[in-house]
């Protein structure tokens, strides 16, 4: 990574009550490597720190005098008519990964997951993931058409499709590559990269089964073509039970329409199922009596087994689970309380436990999942810990509602190879150094 990427805010996560007394406080940078060795550890972050631990307050030089900014007339209202983020956060952005594609239209920026919270990923860092480019179409000339195996082949407009009846569903959307790295080795340097195709939204639209009523779907029918405007030719099968179940045709991410990165005006939401399959800029849906087997489900997007054969239509995210912070690139500044924190999911329905290792999967304690919990969603946990300085391995562990857990690496190796590209779930090891800096490594 060059120098304009390392982070230079850290922020301090206050333990819970319970962990105040006897305890020292410590702090994370949620985005930094290794702060101190770069020398940018400073300021109100360091301070903070110090007073926690009951020193020299009264020598902030903030607290002794009132800032500048507690002197002087603030900034008028709609200085940002669209608001942005404080000048301080500069460095939480997407961010490509040097030499993974060879242009930049078919390529992919990654989320920060190292600094997030929560559980929804705010639309203007939604990691991107475009076969030729993205594209802002014009919503007046945007056009959706359901034909095929129907009664009567409709053409919808933007304006027909929003005064339709709708929901706003929350659900992860998650490339089928995401992780593909850790098929090889452990040399992603952080969690933005590992898992950085992931990402948790309210997603605002129509029901697509009310859609394919409206057309008079025939009943016999069992997939569906999704087809995309832009230039990349991406089209999708879609199976009729997923169809029907729950999936959107969106206009709407987190409260506004989507930003055309994310496919504005319209794009397909398929809960539980790759990324891929969340065609963009959607304008055609096919009603059909078998699979596609378009270009993008044919030559790609199938995983390479062991003995050679190709699994095709593997359209499921299974239940992952990785802990965002502390990982890979950061470094634990002392000694103390941590709260280790992550994310988990499951495209066959919800998470119903998630487990945490200090010791590279030896042990394992459950970790507080906050809520809401809900189906084919990001669930955020959190985990108490004392770090004592030693070294330590990370992992968590997730489970979903059918009863799956989350494999070990070696065991899904043992299954699958390592020539799948898609589709790894495996746990992910961050190793802790004595020093406090945190990596990526790959045990067994
Ligand atoms: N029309 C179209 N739809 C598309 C794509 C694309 O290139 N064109 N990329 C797909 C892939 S591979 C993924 S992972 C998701 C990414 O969605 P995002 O860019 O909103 O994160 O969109 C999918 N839908
Ligand atoms: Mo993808």
């Amino acid at each position: 990574m060059s120098s304009d990427e390392v982070p230079h805010q850290g922020v301090l996560r206050p333990a819970p009550e319970s962990f105040l007394s006897g305890e020292l406080i410590s702090a994370i940078s949620r985005d930094g490597i290794d702060h101190h060795r770069r020398g940018l550890l400073r300021g109100a972050f360091g301070a903070a720190v110090a007073a926690m631990a009951g020193s020299a307050v009264a020598s902030d030089p903030d607290i002794v005098t009132p800032p500048e900014w507690s002197r002087t007339l603030g900034k008028p209202v709609a200085t940002n008519p669209y608001g942005l983020p404080s000048l301080y956060e500069q460095n939480i952005i997407r961010r490509q990964s040097p030499g993974l594609t060879q242009t930049d239209q078919a390529s992919v920026a990654f989320t920060p997951l190292q600094s997030m919270f929560g559980m929804i990923t705010p639309s203007g860092l939604h990691f991107e993931r475009h076969h030729q480019g993205w594209v802002d179409i014009d919503p007046r000339r945007h056009r959706l058409m359901i034909n095929g195996l129907v009664d009567t082949p409709v053409v919808f407009t933007m304006e027909e499709l929003m005064r339709m009846p709708s929901v706003s569903r929350m659900h992860f959307l998650e490339c089928g590559a995401n992780t593909a790295l850790e098929w090889g080795n452990s040399a992603v340097p952080t969690v933005q990269y590992t898992h950085g195709m992931l990402s948790g939204s309210e997603w605002t639209g129509v029901p697509l089964s009310l859609l394919l009523e409206r057309a008079g779907y025939d009943r016999r029918a069992q997939f569906l073509l999704a087809e995309g405007a832009d230039g990349s030719s991406m089209t999708r099968t879609i199976n009729m039970e997923n169809a029907l179940d729950d999936a959107i045709v969106a206009y709407g991410q987190n409260g506004e329409m989507l930003r055309p990165e994310q496919g504005y005006p319209l794009r397909l939401v398929v809960p539980g199922v790759q990324g891929v399959s969340w065609v963009k800029w959607l304008r055609r849906l096919e009603v059909g009596d078998m699979p596609y087997a378009a270009k993008d489900e044919a030559s790609h997007y199938v995983d390479l087994m062991p003995d050679g054969s190709q699994r095709q239509y593997t359209a499921i995210q299974e239940a992952k689970s990785v802990i965002t912070a502390p990982s890979a690139g950061q470094k634990l500044q002392t000694k103390g309380y941590y709260c280790i924190t992550g994310l988990a999911w499951s495209g066959r329905g919800t998470v119903t436990k998630v487990e945490v290792s200090v010791d590279g999967g030896r042990n394992w304690r459950e970790a507080r999942l906050e809520g809401p919990v809900l189906p084919k969603m990001l669930t955020r946990f959190n985990f108490d810990w004392v770090w004592q300085g030693d070294a330590a391995l990370l992992q968590s562990r997730v489970h979903d509602s059918t009863g799956y857990i989350q494999p070990q690496r070696a065991e899904l190796v043992a299954v699958r190879g390592t020539r799948s590209i898609y589709h790894n779930n495996a746990i992910q090891t961050w190793r802790i150094a004595p020093s406090g800096e945190v990596d990526n490594v790959q045990l067994g």
